[in-house]
């Protein structure tokens, strides 16, 4: 299936927005693509493996557990990848709230059994841990860099700055060449339905297709910096190719609040979100993280690498494309006054 002299990947959360992103972009660059899914992925492939149809016969999949170093072993010595890159988590931050005990333990353990997999079988494999801008949590300074302290606001976060300090502690006690991405937040049609960003262009595409008429979302007033996952993918294959390894913040450099984004969206479709969106009390979070906004200065420095999808081309890319899955017209308007 593959040529021997092609260099290996392997990707723990390839069935994602992201990992299937990355696993698309790796194989353009001629790469051999292995991915880590549960067994039950392989058994429900109509549904879990959807975003990966489309390269489906061009990557193999090895079933392994995140709970057990011994399923994540077995899968690195049959592989021996020249490069690692660890996606998988629980990465819904609502649901760590609900159960913090399983998000600490499958993110932290997983990261940590990839980490020892990976110095105990391939020492020189490159390896990439997907951090995350939830780490800075209530941030001190705005914009973030790499320099700025992290205060996680939940247990997703804290697990995320554990898998940031293990990655560090194996690149430092270990030499293993393993760099942190601190991805701010990234979206695309692929995302998820149960982050806010789907769920407002999927809401969005039910009302033009009249399915609905309302859309409950909890606090409009958070701040997010939104890219596009595809190109922040880019970022994490950039980073294993340094000489180096290192921490990267990954970002756009703006900032929007959720209200922004659900008026752009609804009005991309000739709408107006007053009409349509509810308050949900018990969808505001315990502890919120009320702005993120990255300083990707770093990145474009070492890497070359800058963002390069705006805001309005980003809503309106995931509005059509949720328009068209309903099979309606997105009737998606040139600008919004
Ligand atoms: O879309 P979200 O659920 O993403 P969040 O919590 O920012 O986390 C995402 O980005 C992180 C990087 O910064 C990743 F590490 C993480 O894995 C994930 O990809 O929520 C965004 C904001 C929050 O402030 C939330 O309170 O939207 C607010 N929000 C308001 N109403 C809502 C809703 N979020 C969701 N999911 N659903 C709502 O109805």
């Amino acid at each position: 299936m593959f040529a021997m002299s092609q260099s290996k990947a392997l990707i723990s959360g390839i069935t994602g927005q992201d990992g299937s992103y990355l696993a698309e972009f790796l194989l353009g660059k001629g790469y051999e693509v292995h991915g880590i899914v549960r067994r039950v992925a392989i058994e429900d492939p109509e549904h879990r493996l959807a975003r990966l149809d489309a390269i489906r016969s061009r990557i193999k999949l090895h079933a392994a557990s995140l709970e057990s170093y011994a399923s994540i072993h077995q899968v690195v010595a049959n592989v021996r990848p020249d490069e690692c890159y660890h996606l998988a988590a629980q990465s819904f931050v609502s649901y760590s709230f609900d159960d913090e005990f399983s998000t600490l333990n499958a993110n932290i353990n997983g990261t940590h059994y990839m980490l020892a997999a990976v110095k105990n079988v391939v020492p020189q494999c490159r390896f990439y841990f997907a951090g995350s801008s939830e780490m800075f949590g209530k941030a001190e300074e705005v914009p973030q860099n790499e320099r700025t302290r992290f205060h996680p606001r939940s247990t997703y976060g804290i697990s995320k700055v554990a898998g940031f300090e293990l990655t560090r502690n194996y690149r430092e006690a270990y030499g293993l060449h393993g760099s942190n991405g601190i991805l701010f937040n990234h979206e695309s049609p692929r995302r998820g339905y149960e982050f806010v960003t789907r769920k407002i262009t999927s809401g969005v595409a039910r009302v033009v297709a009249g399915r609905s008429s309302e859309l409950r979302l909890g606090n409009l007033d958070a701040k997010r910096d939104w890219g596009h996952a595809r190109e922040y993918v880019e970022a994490m294959w950039l980073m294993l190719q340094q000489e180096q390894p290192d921490d990267y913040v990954i970002a756009t450099g703006e900032t929007h609040t959720v209200r922004e984004f659900v008026e752009l969206a609804f009005g991309l479709a000739g709408l107006n979100y007053r009409d349509y969106v509810a308050p949900d009390p018990e969808l505001f979070r315990p502890a919120e993280v009320n702005v993120l906004l990255g300083d990707a200065s770093r990145a474009k420095e070492k890497l070359g690498w800058s963002p390069r999808t705006g805001f309005e081309a980003l809503v309106r890319e995931m509005v059509e494309a949720d328009c068209r899955l309903l099979g309606v017209e997105p009737k998606v308007r040139a600008r919004v006054g």
